[in-house]
């Protein structure tokens, strides 16, 4: 549930009959109001799960890094902790920017939440930051490590200001915690 904006009057200490021109759109309240978070989550229990880039390749890629679960595996787990919480998780994944934006538009209006680890485009995608800006509900980011502890072209999330949360750097368990946050904020 999004808290009620706070309210914001400027402040009023000039001579009060200097005319003055209309400053309604300096008050926070009249700014439009996003649907609240947790409507669809009343009519669904879907999640998107969203891979990005090279996440096709887990358990051959890198594995001193990625280990050698498969992508099916990491969807097994969210999967299996999504049962926990009667919630059902639909997957996806892709190596093409705007395929994954096509996933987080059908979101909207469908699933409760988004789980997404964008791979390589963590770090500059921004029109897959805008598609989920315009998503009403969590959006969890999850890494498998810790990109922080990695190279510093890594140390930018582009997708950090626009989820509920990050969690990096926890392997296979980040999906279950993920999973767990977004049962968690649906829940109010
Ligand atoms: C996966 C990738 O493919 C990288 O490009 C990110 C992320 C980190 C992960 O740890 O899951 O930098």
């Amino acid at each position: 549930m999004v808290d009620a904006a706070p309210e914001v009057v400027a402040s009023d200490t000039d001579d009060a009959d200097i005319e003055r021109p209309d400053r309604s759109c300096l008050h926070v309240a009249n700014l439009p109001v996003r649907p609240r978070p947790d409507t669809i989550a009343e009519v669904s229990d879907l999640v998107l799960l969203l891979h990005g880039p090279n996440l096709n390749l887990l358990g051959e890629r890198e594995p001193h890094i990625y280990g050698t679960d498969t992508l099916d595996d990491y969807v097994a787990f969210a999967t299996a902790a999504a049962d926990e919480h009667d919630l059902t998780i639909e997957a996806h994944q892709s190596n093409f920017e705007g395929e994954l934006i096509q996933h987080v538009h059908g979101a909207r209006g469908r699933c409760a939440a988004i789980i997404i680890n964008p791979g390589a485009f963590t770090h500059y995608a921004w029109a897959i930051h805008d598609a989920l800006a315009a998503f009403d509900g969590p959006v969890v980011e999850v890494h498998i490590s810790n990109p922080n502890a990695r190279e510093p072209w890594r140390h930018t999330s582009v997708i950090a200001p626009v989820a509920t949360g990050s969690i990096v750097g926890f392997g296979k368990h980040g999906y279950d915690l993920a999973v767990r946050a977004v049962a968690a904020k649906l829940a109010g």
